[in-house]
């Protein structure tokens, strides 16, 4: 269904998510030049490089900006949630995970560049986010980042990504599939907890952190992640439900054959939908008492997880 208030509000909302997504994509080009050995780099670039919505970065530049930082130092912790970012996609596409061949409209890391460099090129993705995170010697000198945010920073990615995030997430998704029966609504919840929006909460974080939020900013903001971090799987789960079987990706149509647990089965449509309205509306009102100018992107950016069509 359309957003009614996008079309009467003046924040030309694509033009600043392409602004964003230009600034992050020219400094992760830069952030991996093909150096020996060539071939692990261009692994790297090539899952990096391939496109993808920069929803994370997106966020974690909006959040900086949103308690008074701006873009340039939002940079570095943007580009490292993006490679943790596609790392993660890497490793969720190998055989023994996913087992996917296609990723963001080409073939998978592991499909072009085979089994061991893709592993490879995740690990080492990995450790480029947090030297990006914390090295800013090949950035401007204007950006002088205090050693406590970046500590601060560096411990809120790491812990998004273990056991308290992504790979806790994985492992109970892993373990859910194929069950025979669906799995319940808590520990659906936790997946989408750990899976997805662990890493949308560390990139609004980070973002605050490093624009010098206060702590009750920071953690108003924190809410609002998890709000649209779960949002975003309802919605996914709903728009694998409304697209014609036409429409669906491979991986839709692998997931719905797999017996995969989703919101509308546990729910229904309607009850998926109305739980989707109250992630929107609870994620909105964490950002209430803001600047509705310098808020309007966060905003947005909850409009734009809550009405995406794919
Ligand atoms: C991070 C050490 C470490 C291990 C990873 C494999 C794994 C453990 C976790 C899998 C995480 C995963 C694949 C989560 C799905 C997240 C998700 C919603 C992906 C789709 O995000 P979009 O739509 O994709 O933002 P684009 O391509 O637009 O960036």
């Amino acid at each position: 269904k359309a957003d009614p208030s996008v079309a009467t509000t003046e924040f030309d909302f694509k033009g600043f998510l392409l602004k964003k997504a230009e600034s992050v994509n020219r400094a992760l080009d830069l952030a991996i030049p093909v150096i020996h050995p060539k071939r692990i780099h261009e692994a790297m670039r090539y899952s990096l490089l391939a496109g993808g919505k920069r929803i994370r970065p997106v966020l974690c530049i909006a959040a900086c900006e949103i308690v008074g930082g701006d873009e340039a130092q939002a940079i570095p912790p943007a580009c490292a949630v993006e490679m943790i970012h596609t790392m993660s996609l890497i490793h969720d596409d190998l055989p023994c995970m996913d087992d996917d061949d296609l990723r963001r409209g080409m073939p998978s890391c592991h499909r072009a560049y085979g089994e061991s460099v893709a592993v490879l090129a995740g690990d080492a993705l990995l450790a480029l986010a947090f030297q990006h995170l914390v090295d800013l010697r090949n950035y401007p000198s204007s950006i002088a980042i205090p050693p406590a945010i970046l500590v601060r920073a560096t411990a809120e990615l790491a812990r998004c990504i273990g056991t308290e995030g992504l790979v806790a997430g994985q492992l109970l998704d892993m373990e859910s599939t194929g069950l025979e029966d669906p799995v319940d609504i808590d520990r659906l919840e936790f997946i989408h907890l750990h899976k997805t929006a662990a890493l949308l909460e560390a990139s609004v974080v980070i973002g605050a952190v490093v624009g010098g939020g206060s702590d009750s900013e920071v953690e108003r903001l924190r809410r609002y992640a998890r709000c649209i971090g779960l949002l975003f799987q309802v919605v996914d789960d709903i728009l694998d439900v409304t697209k014609s079987s036409q429409e669906l990706g491979k991986t839709a149509a692998k997931d719905l054959a797999s017996n995969k647990t989703t919101y509308p089965k546990l729910l229904g449509l309607e009850k998926s939908r109305e739980f989707a309205d109250e992630l929107l509306r609870d994620a909105k009102s964490q950002i209430e008492g803001f600047d509705s100018l310098k808020a309007a992107p966060l905003l947005h950016l909850a409009n734009y997880i809550a009405y995406r069509q794919n």
